[in-house]
């Protein structure tokens, strides 16, 4: 996961701590000659009078004496370049990077670090700046809203899951089943996927599995419908839980969108997910924001991040989004759903 964007980071920590050694070695060596000539005689005499413009001769020998290095600017700024375009050679969408290296800029440039832990402390910084980065955690407790629903009495607690076609949305839904039940709570599946037989059947198999009770309609029913009768059984069943499958649909299909409408209308969910890919980057932040205007959705789970070798897109789409990221799909087992933290991605991507 993520192999792309971990490479180049850390082929930039390389370079940076590389070419701060470098002056770091310099510097060591005017500081002796400090100490026996005066500087400009040092200089001429080397015949180099290359004084970095970036950082004072006074850091520098404090940095010979103390172990500690300034970060220059003009050190950096080659880098910080090749790390843009590296970004953008992995997916990451040009804002995101410009963004990315600007920060970078502004947490490295001039900063003091220590001579012996250098890779460590550049590391530390781009840790901190994807931090700065990244959406925050979405403060959606989606396993606590539900408890808290069951608690009050208030009916089961209804999520509807929905996005393209493939995405992940029938396997999301098993592995909140199996979340769910893990937590002692109890769901009931509505296969409201009615636009491919073989859809419905997955639920089926899903629920079998899980030890789930499912809600199923016959191919081409209305899924608005079946969703309903799924909320029904839940009530007299006394159920914690309705996951809502949907079947998978373009943003553009408009009686698609009607008929989506619809099932929030009628089943009026507490939570509306949306389930992408991560990989699907620029299209899927797109796509977020059409069916946010058709569902007003309360959060996002990408999927498939087990199979995202470059990590651009995802961090792209972490970076911008506006409605909350909830879960990563990590696998196809019923346990490969992962809470989103921020810190996971990071550690992902620059380990600590
Ligand atoms: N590697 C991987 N595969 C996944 C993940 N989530 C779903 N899949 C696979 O993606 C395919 C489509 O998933 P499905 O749930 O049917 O998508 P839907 O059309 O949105 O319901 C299936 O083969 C799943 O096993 C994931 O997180 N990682
Ligand atoms: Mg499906």
């Amino acid at each position: 996961m993520f192999e792309g964007l971990k490479k180049k980071f850390s082929d930039f920590v390389e370079g940076l701590s590389g070419k701060e050694k470098k002056e770091e070695a310099k510097t060591e060596e005017r500081a002796e000659g400090q100490r026996t000539v005066p500087h400009e005689q040092h200089a001429a005499k080397k015949g180099e009078g290359e004084k970095s413009p970036d950082v004072t001769l006074a850091t520098k020998i404090k940095g010979a004496v103390l172990g500690r290095v300034s970060v220059g600017e003009k050190d950096a700024d080659p880098f910080l370049e090749q790390l843009r375009v590296a970004l953008l050679q992995t997916d990451v969408n040009y804002d995101v990077a410009e963004r990315l290296v600007a920060r970078l800029h502004d947490n490295l440039v001039n900063k003091e670090v220590s001579s012996r832990d250098m890779k460590k402390e550049i590391r530390d910084e781009i840790r901190n700046s994807l931090m700065q980065t990244l959406t925050k955690n979405s403060g959606i407790d989606v396993m606590q809203r539900a408890r808290e629903k069951k608690q009050k009495g208030e009916g089961p607690f209804k999520i509807l899951f929905l996005g393209p076609n493939g995405a992940g949305k029938t396997t999301t839904i098993a592995k909140m089943a199996h979340m769910f039940k893990g937590s002692g709570m109890s769901c009931v599946i509505s296969a409201s996927d009615t636009f491919r037989a073989a859809a419905i059947e997955q639920s089926a198999i899903h629920a079998k599995r899980l030890g789930v009770d499912v809600i199923k309609g016959t191919y081409g029913a209305d899924p608005a419908s079946i969703a309903f009768d799924a909320v029904a059984y839940a009530k007299a069943h006394d159920l914690d839980v309705v996951l809502i499958d949907s079947a998978g649909r373009q943003e553009t299909n408009k009686s698609l969108i009607e008929e989506l409408k619809k099932m929030v209308r009628v089943n009026k969910p507490d939570l509306c997910v949306f389930v992408g890919e991560g990989i699907a980057g620029n299209s899927l932040l797109e796509q977020v924001k059409q069916f946010d205007q058709a569902a007003k959705l309360d959060g996002v789970i990408l999927t498939k991040l087990d199979v995202d070798a470059k990590g651009g897109n995802t961090l792209s789409i972490l970076s911008d989004t506006t409605v909350p990221i909830l879960y990563f799909g990590m696998g196809e087992k019923y346990t490969d759903l992962v809470l989103y933290d921020p810190k996971f991605v990071v550690d992902n991507i620059v380990p600590g």
